[in-house]
């Protein structure tokens, strides 16, 4: 075993640079939660909730954030796997019923990370290789995560504050798992961690100082000296070149589809800016909707119902009421964002023109028959909004078939997959 840990050893697998690596995946990691949570809460909100609608591009924000952090969980993660590696090989593999649950919880939080960022990046690809509804599970995988995030930084902590710092690791004093009383099982364990770093060998002989102790210290000072001091090749500063230049790139070559001034560099986003019917991108075709025959149907008519009265308004109708333009993105759950001009009727004097009270939400209906957006749910903050808009106009034209025609909601602050297009109906709830 300890062969097999000398074999890998490096000075790029050692305590402070996991914890270094740590801290930026442990970041990344929050950020992800929360913004996900938010963009959780906003597509299935819990009753009393009500959502802020400025900044009109908030949404833009926490979710290109999203996106982009989970990008960069992926090299992090690939480092910090590199880092802990030898720790696979530790002997005896277990060592009582705490360091089980400690390697236990470990295994599954690496699991269930790499499960997280893989699905995340597909669904970016619309892509859904896999038989289980994306976000319900991308949902509770994120609470498994932060309960996993918990447990290991408890585990951790003795590391993590040792090594947070970049000062001399203080290896020799006051810790628990050095000096007497240590057991042989700590002796092997500290043999296995100082295995990993030459350089952290050197910093242990000076700490211990010149008098070398008998027993167990004495066993780890014999490994130290009878391991070679040669590295294996990858130095500290070229592995964090490395992950450094990995992160920016994968997040550099893909943040420009929702990040305008990277737009040029956007290599791996699925959806470019500017690219699409009227300079905005398509999710949904109204092919893969099968709405186009129901859109293009002359009888076509907006039905409102509001207390059990109904009344339908064609679209000549809708253009002939006071019409509002409005700069609003479309930010799609899947990262990408692009801004629009929109021009239409505003929802709230549509709901004004029906007798609504203001504290009404409104469900909307779609052409659309079947697909997860077919119907949707908009709180009083956004029916009231003067952005809030039934857009009849994508950047001065008539909105086009791929964008909603005849009709679609767009409404600050809100994620692309309730922006509905091809609007049939809305009714007060
Ligand atoms: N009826 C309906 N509306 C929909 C969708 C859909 O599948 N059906 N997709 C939504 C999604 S996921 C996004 S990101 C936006 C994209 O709008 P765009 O295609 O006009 O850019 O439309 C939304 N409106
Ligand atoms: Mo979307």
């Amino acid at each position: 075993m300890y062969e097999a840990q000398r074999a890998l050893a490096s000075p790029v697998r050692n305590p402070r640079m996991a914890t270094v690596i740590g801290r930026l995946l442990g970041a990344a990691f929050l950020i992800c939660f929360g913004t996900g949570l938010y963009s959780h809460f906003l597509q299935e909100p819990l009753g009393w909730m009500r959502f802020a609608t400025r900044p009109e591009f908030l949404y833009q924000v926490t979710q290109g954030t999203h996106i982009v952090a989970g990008i960069a969980c992926l090299p992090l993660l690939l480092a910090k796997l590199y880092i802990v590696f030898p720790e696979l090989f530790a002997f005896p593999p277990v060592r009582g019923l705490v360091h089980f649950l400690e390697r236990a919880s470990i295994a599954l939080f690496v699991g269930a990370s790499l499960v997280q960022i893989t699905i995340g990046l597909l669904n970016t690809y619309q892509w859904y290789p896999w038989p289980f509804p994306f976000r319900q599970v991308h949902f509770a995988l994120g609470w498994v995560l932060i309960g996993l995030l918990v447990i290991h930084i408890g585990v951790k902590l003795p590391v993590i504050t040792r090594y947070w710092s970049k000062s001399a690791p203080n290896i020799g004093n006051g810790s628990g798992s050095s000096g007497d009383g240590m057991g042989s099982g700590d002796a092997d364990h500290l043999v296995a961690a100082v295995s990993g770093n030459r350089a952290f060998n050197a910093e242990a002989v000076r700490l211990w100082g010149s008098t070398r102790p008998s027993g167990v210290t004495g066993r780890v000072l014999d490994y130290i000296d009878a391991t070679p001091r040669v590295a294996n090749g990858v130095s500290r500063r070229g592995f964090l070149t490395t992950v450094g230049v990995a992160t920016t790139a994968v997040v550099g070559l893909t943040a420009g589809q929702t990040f305008t001034p990277l737009n040029a560099v956007n290599l791996f986003g699925p959806r470019k800016k500017g690219v699409g019917q009227q300079g905005v991108p398509v999710n949904r075709t109204s092919e893969q909707a099968q709405v186009a025959d129901a859109a293009l149907a002359p009888a076509w008519a907006l039905t409102l119902v509001v207390a059990g009265t109904e009344r339908a308004f064609t679209r000549a109708e809708l253009l002939a009421l006071p019409q509002t333009s409005v700069r609003l993105p479309i930010a799609c759950v899947e990262g990408w964002s692009q801004m629009a001009s929109w021009r239409g009727v505003r929802l709230r004097d549509l709901a004004d023109l029906m007798d609504a009270d203001p504290e009404t939400s409104f469900r909307l209906i779609s052409l659309e028959e079947r697909g997860s957006f077919s119907k949707t749910q908009m709180g009083r903050e956004y029916v009231r909004d003067p952005l809030t808009l039934v857009a009849l106009e994508l950047n001065g034209e008539t909105l086009d078939l791929e964008h909603g025609y005849p009709a679609r909601m767009i409404a600050p602050g809100r994620p692309g997959v309730l922006q509905t297009k091809w609007l049939s109906r809305i009714e007060a709830i």
